[in-house]
């Protein structure tokens, strides 16, 4: 009789799954001496990736660096639902800098650490993707050829939320926001423009650049870890759903984070030295429809009528992220 093992995918929470893996494997956030980094009460929709994000990336940071950590927070939803004057969620030293210098502020505090001999005090600056990929992207680049003692995390909702969802150069193509085309024979955002940061700092050639998701959290948070171990410039962009500005239903933030990367139109993986080194591969391959339909901002792909050519077009960015990364199961090593 052949036996086959029983696997617990839960294992980022306090559930079985968990329970049953050797302590060093379990998940910070299932640690009763996790620091709570954003703790309770800000004001982030609910349902917010982006908060969830934050909370896991940096708690996972925090433990890594046995607390000795200082994060430099960018304007954007995260800053502004954590720290409306006078009160803070935070509860480790945070600055906020401004929309887009935090990669230059965390690279000051870095040094000025340096400089006191306390280089053991490590530095996340974090933004949305609009600080990053757009008004951020110089102090950011500039981060990445200084090879800076700094991990930075894009917390990427694909748009900018706080300001009423404006687009981003992360926007996806077709998706709709306050300010792309409302109507006409392709309304939504334009294929072909906006940028991919990951491969950018991959060009940069810094030790290390990942992407994650908030439908795999045990994943981010060894992603995280990982980032801590190494010195210099680091990067991980993280795909945070965000109910208020893609219309989605609160409680559909992970299953939209999953479906993003079961499409392989959010490829996963881990690059060192501009190499990627591992891919999540995709489990159960579905049509990018299946990830789209759910989303308001994707709405007039499917009504008044199906709108085929843009469905294909999306369909086959998906694809050639799955072929570019080895993202099917049996081709992949991650
Ligand atoms: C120089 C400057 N321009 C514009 C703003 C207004 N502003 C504040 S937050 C924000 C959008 C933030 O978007 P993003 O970085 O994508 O983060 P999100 O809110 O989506 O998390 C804007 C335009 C500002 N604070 N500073
Ligand atoms: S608008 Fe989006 S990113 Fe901002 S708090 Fe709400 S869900 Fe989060």
């Amino acid at each position: 009789m052949s036996f086959q093992p029983i696997k617990f995918y839960q294992t980022a929470t306090f559930t079985v799954g968990n329970r049953l893996l050797e302590p060093a494997q379990r998940s910070v956030q299932s640690s009763m001496r996790r620091v709570n980094s954003l703790n309770s009460g800000h004001r982030a929709c609910q349902g917010c990736g982006e908060a969830l994000g934050a909370r896991y990336a940096i708690d996972a940071a925090m433990d890594a660096t046995a607390s000795q950590l200082i994060a430099v927070n960018a304007t954007g939803c995260l800053e502004v639902f954590s720290t409306p004057y006078p009160e803070t969620s935070w509860q480790i030293p945070w600055i906020h800098s401004l929309f887009g210098n935090a990669a230059a502020v965390a690279t000051g505090v870095a040094a000025a650490m340096r400089a006191k001999g306390r280089s053991q005090i490590r530095v996340v600056a974090q933004g949305g993707d609009g600080g990053t990929t757009d008004i951020g992207f110089g102090c950011l680049s500039g981060m990445f050829e200084r090879n800076d003692d700094v991990l930075y995390i894009c917390y990427d909702n694909e748009a900018y939320m706080n300001t009423g969802v404006q687009r981003s150069s992360a926007t996806p193509p077709a998706a709709r926001t306050a300010t792309t085309p409302a109507v006409g024979s392709a309304p939504g955002n334009v294929f072909g423009q906006g940028k991919y940061v990951p491969e950018i700092a991959m060009a940069h050639g810094i030790p290390y650049v990942a992407t994650a998701t908030v439908a795999d959290l045990r994943d981010l948070e060894a992603k995280v870890r990982r980032a801590m171990e190494i010195r210099g410039a680091r990067y991980i962009h993280i795909f945070v759903p965000c109910p208020l500005g893609w219309g989605t239903a609160s409680s559909d933030t992970i299953r939209i984070a999953r479906l993003a990367k079961e499409t392989g139109l959010f490829p996963v993986f881990e690059a060192e030295h501009g190499e990627v080194v591992s891919r999540l591969p995709i489990r159960k391959p579905v049509p990018v429809e299946e990830y789209l339909r759910p989303q308001k901002r994707f709405a007039h792909l499917f009504q008044p009528v199906l709108a085929v050519e843009t469905l294909s077009r999306l369909q086959a960015l998906a694809d050639r992220n799955i072929r570019k990364y080895g993202l099917m199961a049996e081709a992949s090593n991650g």
